[in-house]
């Protein structure tokens, strides 16, 4: 029997740094209510969905920072939206800054959570690789102070049960890494929900940031197929704060193909209908890993950081 399920990709047009978090989750709510009305049952929202991206602007003052961070949620801000979610019977991927004592001290994490539709938080994940810098960096209009202000992730790639199915979560830059992605193919990912913020000034070279849609299609896609896993991927879209940011959200099959894709840069519901068992072709012939896979060949990935010594240099004697 064919598991289908039918979810959405909940985009976001911009936050404005003024605007309240009240303000938000009732946009996220309306997106909720139009994503039960078109029958969804699991929706997608952004990386950082309760404010604006604040990375790109400088904080001196830790307590200016801290607005912009949640302690456990649902805090009174979201608390609508878990309402509203229970109440419909809809689970959720959320992307926010999350500030915990842990380890007898104060860390700050890029993280999102699933919460399934009775409102249980199911799965939680913070964000492995953070892009930009920990220093402003002189003469950007927009800085991308990630590195300054969240530590890595430390909880790896969990997959766990939710929608009578294997899912996993990354955050933004994650889905240009195919470790990320592996790591959950190995635990048999059915379907990866990330959500994202991508700025199209990052890069100081134009002829990459004029390829950010493609860069952000292609890492996606080749996740999906390679790991032959759905992937749902929502985004921060429009002019926020002066930074354009990329829109594009999709729905990605696990043969690689875009089922359904945003066509505007605002608040915008992207709904497709799935079906969990269409990885599992693709599982027992290119990628079944138990039987293709050779991990003794892949070795330099654990213990190398970045590029060393060529493996096929020739000795002096072989020379
Ligand atoms: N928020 C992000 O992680 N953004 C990164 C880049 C553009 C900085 C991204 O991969 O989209």
């Amino acid at each position: 029997m064919a598991r289908k399920r039918t979810v959405a990709a909940a985009q976001l047009g911009p936050i404005a740094l003024s605007e309240s978090r009240a303000s938000v989750v009732a946009r996220l709510c309306a997106l909720l209510a139009e994503a039960r009305a078109r029958g969804a049952t699991f929706v997608v929202f952004p990386e950082l969905a309760l404010t604006t991206f604040f990375p790109r602007y400088v904080f001196e003052d830790e307590a200016e920072l801290d607005r912009f961070y949640e302690g456990s949620l649902p805090g009174p801000d979201a608390a609508p939206l878990f309402e509203a979610a229970r109440e419909a019977g809809i689970g959720f991927y959320l992307g926010f800054a999350e500030r915990v004592e842990e380890a007898g001290r104060i860390r700050r994490f890029n993280t999102a959570i699933t919460v399934d539709a009775a409102g249980r938080v199911i799965g939680r994940y913070r964000k492995v690789h953070l892009p930009g810098h920990a220093e402003p960096q002189p003469g950007r209009a927009f800085q991308h102070l990630e590195k300054r202000y969240f530590e890595p992730g430390n909880l790896g790639f969990p997959v766990f049960e939710g929608l009578g199915g294997k899912m996993g979560m990354l955050i933004c830059n994650d889905r240009r890494w195919p470790e990320a992605y592996r790591v959950m193919g190995l635990q048999d990912v059915e379907l990866v929900c990330l959500g994202y913020n991508t700025p199209l000034d990052h890069a100081d070279h134009e002829e990459i940031n004029v390829l950010s849609g493609f860069h952000n299609a292609l890492s996606m896609q080749a996740g999906a197929y390679q790991n032959a896993t759905w992937v749902i991927g929502a985004a921060k879209g429009g002019r926020e704060e002066g930074s354009l940011m990329l829109a594009e959200s999709c729905i990605i099959a696990p043969s690689g193909q875009i089922v359904a894709q945003a066509t505007t840069m605002e608040d915008e519901l992207v709904c497709a209908t799935i079906d969990l068992d269409m990885g599992r072709p693709y599982k027992e012939t290119f990628f079944d890993f138990a039987r293709h896979r050779e991990p003794e060949a892949y070795r330099l990935i654990v213990e190398r950081k970045g590029p060393g010594p060529m493996l096929g240099a020739k000795s002096a004697s072989e020379a």
